[in-house]
């Protein structure tokens, strides 16, 4: 292998998990596999169509982080923990016939975050206890293991305001520039930095007005909180906000939209007890999405409005039996 070895990691875009991911998976590299590394970031996004366009892979390494798997032979690590995380049957034999040793997958994982720190501290020697800031808040935001929903919202600690930007900056290209900082500082200089800071106040009033906005739109069906705020600027909105409003409900379902996507975003309520028996990611999986057992989306075309409203109604019926 050449000393200065380029690396593609591909990571889950606009998702603090992703990016923690990312970042963990960076300096592991460089420590243990190879300190010459140069590394190229490429944010993932779910979308109706297939997710890895062609000549993706373009490094002497190609990595995956906290997305789908690709049978591609140009991809040499992946990481995962999404329960839909093949695209096909053929993918998921392909990943049980990999002997490469560099291939880890393991649904029972709450974040991808926590998966990396075990897998490369425990089979390559990989010292995580400089990262365990960071360990702990990329297994906290992606395993909603928040005490209370207030918590959630509150969006006080540095990690969550992190949260906040990396899901919601209206900017292209920001989290590939900020995953080598988080592998660097702590959080608390994280978000102080200019690319974050400059976010972070426009972000915050933003997140306050959809806490409003969704408590005009949001309403109750049965056990079930639904709400359409695909015609307002709100993708990225945190998705805890519905178990603020209605701390009773079992479950979520909502739609939004960007230029990208039509997206529905299913939940189950992580602190209603009684709100983990239907599997969302299998669920989602029915209409051609996925995800989580109590986290799962399905992402449609821009123009497929009505098919979102569709599916979503099927979902809520389904939801409140
Ligand atoms: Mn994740």
């Amino acid at each position: 292998m050449p000393d200065s070895v380029k690396v593609r990691l591909c990571f889950h875009d606009r998702c603090f998990d992703g990016a923690v991911s990312a970042a963990i998976f960076s300096r592991f590299y460089r420590e243990r596999i190879n300190p010459g590394a140069v590394f190229s970031y490429t944010g993932m996004t779910h979308r109706a169509v297939g997710p890895f366009e062609e000549g993706l892979f373009d490094g002497d390494e190609n990595a995956i982080v906290d997305f789908k798997y690709s049978s591609s032979p140009r991809v040499t690590w992946w990481f995962d923990h999404h329960q839909s995380a093949f695209l096909s049957a053929a993918d998921a034999a392909h990943f049980r016939s990999d002997r490469s040793g560099h291939k880890f997958y393991d649904p029972s994982y709450k974040s991808c975050t926590k998966l990396l720190a075990d897998i490369t501290s425990s089979k390559f020697g990989f010292n995580i206890q400089p990262l365990s800031e960071l360990i702990h808040w990329g297994d906290v935001i992606d395993g909603a293991q928040f005490a209370t929903p207030e918590s959630a919202v509150a969006l006080t600690e540095p990690a969550t305001q992190l949260a906040l930007v990396i899901e919601a900056a209206p900017e292209a290209g920001l989290v590939p520039r900020l995953i080598p900082e988080l592998g660097q500082r702590s959080l608390a200089d994280v978000v102080k930095l200019p690319i974050i800071a400059k976010h972070l106040g426009p972000l915050l009033e933003r997140h306050k007005r959809s806490i409003e906005l969704l408590r005009q739109r949001a309403q109750a069906i049965g056990p079930v909180v639904f709400f359409d705020v695909s015609d307002l600027d709100l993708e990225g909105y945190n998705k805890f906000v519905p178990y603020l409003l209605f701390p009773h409900c079992r479950y979520s379902v909502g739609i939004s939209a960007s230029p990208v996507r039509t997206k529905i975003s299913i939940g189950s309520n992580p602190w209603n007890p009684d709100a983990d028996e239907k599997n969302l990611a299998s669920l989602a999986e029915r209409f051609g999405g996925g995800g989580h057992p109590r986290v799962a989306a399905i992402s449609l075309d821009p123009s497929q409005i009505e098919r979102a409203r569709q599916v979503a109604r099927e979902i809520v019926e389904e939801l409140r039996n």
